[in-house]
């Protein structure tokens, strides 16, 4: 398949509407001025239905002419190398990119999905919080020194960690007002906006 295809679900419930990963790739897209479709597998059955483009039976994923690649992380990085916009050039600016991506997904991601599962589930006050909390303080801390991660502007890192950050529950697991003001900054830019109201209407349109 040629161009640019982000893959996600035909329909979700309402609950994870606005936050499936495809509005990752979707906001990327949008920030590269990249042109992308949007093609789905059916969410009935899809433990199962989609192994070979998803070997966990997740979304979302992406083809790119002859590159199919799965985690919405490395479909993000993937895009990046195609814009500026997302990635700087210069080799400094570029590392720092790179750290910081990386750090959302395996410094505050892999803290947040198991607490906020566990917060689901009932136990709001669980084992894992005050890893949660330490970890959500010290980026406090660097956000309130700077306005963007890295490169003192926006990039795909930064994409990535407001993403990781906007679930509600987490954000409110204490006061961090600097984190708070990252999200919204993020999550006011146009490209965020689209991506969004796009996914909300890609759901909805499902539903009738
Ligand atoms: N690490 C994966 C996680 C993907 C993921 O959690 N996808 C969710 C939607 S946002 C999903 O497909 N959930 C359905 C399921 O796990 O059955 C990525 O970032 O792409």
């Amino acid at each position: 398949m040629s161009g640019l295809t982000i893959w996600t679900y035909d329909w979700v419930p309402e609950g994870p509407r606005g936050f499936v990963r495809d509005l990752r790739l979707r906001w990327a897209c949008e920030e590269a001025c990249l042109g992308y479709a949007v093609r789905t597998i059916p969410f009935d059955g899809r433990a199962t239905n989609h192994l070979a483009q998803q070997p966990f039976g997740q979304v979302p994923f992406l083809n790119d002419g002859g590159v199919d690649i799965f985690e919405s992380g490395a479909g993000l990085l993937h895009l990046a190398r195609k814009s500026e916009n997302l990635m700087p050039r210069d080799p400094v600016g570029e590392a720092h990119t790179l750290q910081w991506t990386i750090a959302a997904l395996n410094s505050i991601e892999m803290v947040t999905v198991p607490w906020w599962f566990l917060n689901m589930r009932g136990d709001g006050d669980n084992a894992l919080s005050p890893w949660l909390s330490q970890r959500l303080d010290h980026l406090e801390r660097v956000l309130s020194q700077q306005e963007w991660l890295a490169a003192g502007r926006f990039t795909v890192a930064d994409l990535l960690m407001a993403d990781v950050l906007r679930v509600s529950t987490v954000r409110a697991f204490g006061n961090r007002p600097a984190t708070e003001a990252y999200v919204a900054r993020a999550t006011d830019r146009p490209s965020f906006r689209k991506a969004h109201a796009d996914q909300i209407a890609h759901f909805e349109a499902a539903d009738h």
